[in-house]
């Protein structure tokens, strides 16, 4: 058990308007004693305080007394709120660190901390880092539903039948003479079957969530893709001319629909008697349409036979089809119509897109690639002890169930190793 009193600062780099240093540990009252000496701080309740360094004083601040073991890292907890200059944190952070036994602390030290004390579980520790991560509403809501401890009890509901049902089945090994027919347990393993199912299930739409949708702009050349790309994008990241054939190269940014993460690329416009290099280009755009969740097809108005080519590159359920250079429009039409060029039409292609994507439902609750990999193990083990049900032993049975057990043990940082809690320690900032 380490006792050393750790101190960091909390905060992103960089001025702000305030900035937040964060200690914890045994000395956490004592660094606050030195820091602004003379204050009683009371405990949960902010109080504006006068700190100093050396007899000088060097800022008005916010101070926090969290006693342990009710805090977040179940230590003595202080949290010093100061102006958000860099200089001043560094100041601070150097005084707090001549007091004994304090030290700066590493990557999510805090929470490893809160962990170690049983202040979080391991779904919650994840869920801390999905959230400082996030990329996009979606992981935003997935990651507070974790830390909000859905993932814990949902996993909870599967594990407590989980282990009833193996202490049965063991139970039945040891005293063969009072076995029941193993068969009167399938009602409760098709039920475990079932959860396991709606875990994993769960688990893919998380990593949806994490990896968001490509959506592909793609059509004829000049129908202004690269125009409309670079409004969705917010940026001029595509080059644009009236020249056809301008893109050669797909190219790709991340943007935020409807509050999924989008991966937007614009393609090589489509035309008969290309160049060698553009040739190459359009076979680029056939690619990334294969992979596509969504396909934009931008094209113009009038078009003419070329139009059902130009269609036949996706699946229907795949494509979204709208008329390009709105502004230039003398009628609307039956297709809805959309201008790069003065952002007509792109909000209700927005809302097209995001429908076509669907939304995040609260179901993508489990967090990583990790997890999903683990809860195929569960499903697959509960499989083959269901199947193992008739005409097998009990030995196989409690087997597989034993195995699908210690899978979701897994998940739920029952048995962690300590190089997985280095590796997601490893993937926190410092201060967290
Ligand atoms: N009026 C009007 N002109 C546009 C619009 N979008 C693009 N243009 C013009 O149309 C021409 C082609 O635009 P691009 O965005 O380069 O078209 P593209 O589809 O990327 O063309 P390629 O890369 O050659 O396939 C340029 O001269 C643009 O200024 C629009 O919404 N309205
Ligand atoms: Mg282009």
């Amino acid at each position: 058990m380490e006792h050393a009193t750790i101190v960091a600062i909390a905060t992103a780099p960089g001025r702000g308007a305030i900035g937040v240093i964060r200690v914890s540990g045994p000395r956490a009252k004592a660094v606050l004693q030195r820091l602004a000496p003379g204050l009683s701080p009371v405990p949960r309740v902010a109080t504006l305080s006068t700190l100093r360094v050396d007899e000088a004083v060097v800022d008005q601040a916010l101070v926090l007394f969290f006693p342990g073991p009710k805090s977040f890292t179940g230590e003595d907890v202080v949290e010093l709120h100061t102006h958000g200059a860099p200089r001043l944190l560094n100041v601070v952070v150097q005084a707090a660190l001549r007091e004994p036994e304090v030290r700066l602390a590493g990557p999510g030290e805090f929470t490893r901390r809160a962990l170690m004390n049983g202040r979080v579980d391991l779904t919650r520790a994840e869920a801390i880092v999905d959230l400082v991560e996030a990329r996009s509403e979606a992981e935003v809501k997935s990651a507070a539903a974790r830390l909000e401890g859905a993932l814990a009890r949902v996993l909870e509901e599967l594990y407590q039948p989980l282990l009833q049902l193996s202490a049965e089945l063991e139970g039945t090994l040891d005293f063969p003479d009072d076995a029941e027919d193993v068969g009167s347990c399938a009602p409760v393993l098709n039920r475990c079957l079932e959860g396991a199912r709606r875990l994993e299930a769960s688990a893919r739409a998380a990593t949806q969530v994490r990896q968001g949708g490509l959506v592909v702009l793609y059509g004829p050349v000049n129908a202004g893709k690269s125009t409309l790309f670079n409004r969705l994008v917010g940026a001029a990241r595509a080059l644009v001319d009236d020249e056809p054939g301008t893109t050669r190269d797909a190219l790709e940014a991340t943007v935020e629909v409807g509050g999924q993460l989008v991966t937007l690329v614009d393609t090589a416009g489509l035309r008969e008697g290309a160049g060698r290099v553009e040739a190459l280009g359009m076979e680029r755009t056939r690619q990334v349409l294969q992979e596509a969740d969504v396909a934009v097809l931008l094209r113009p108005q009038d078009a003419g036979a070329e139009l059902e080519t130009w269609r036949a590159e996706v699946p229907d359920e795949r494509r979204l089809e709208v008329v390009g250079k709105a502004d230039l429009l003398d009628r609307a039409g039956s297709v809805p119509a959309v201008s790069g060029l003065n952002g007509t039409g792109v909000e209700a292609l927005l809302a097209l897109i995001s429908a076509r994507l669907g939304t995040f439902d609260g179901e993508a609750l489990v967090a990583g690639a990790r997890h999903l990999e683990a809860l195929i193990r569960v499903r697959e083990a509960l499989e083959r002890a269901r199947d193992a049900l008739v005409g097998s032993t009990v030995e196989v049975v409690a087997g597989e169930v034993s195995l699908a057990l210690s899978a979701l043990g897994e998940v739920m940082g029952l048995d962690v190793s300590q190089a997985r809690l280095d590796a997601l320690f490893a993937r926190f900032c410092i201060g967290k």
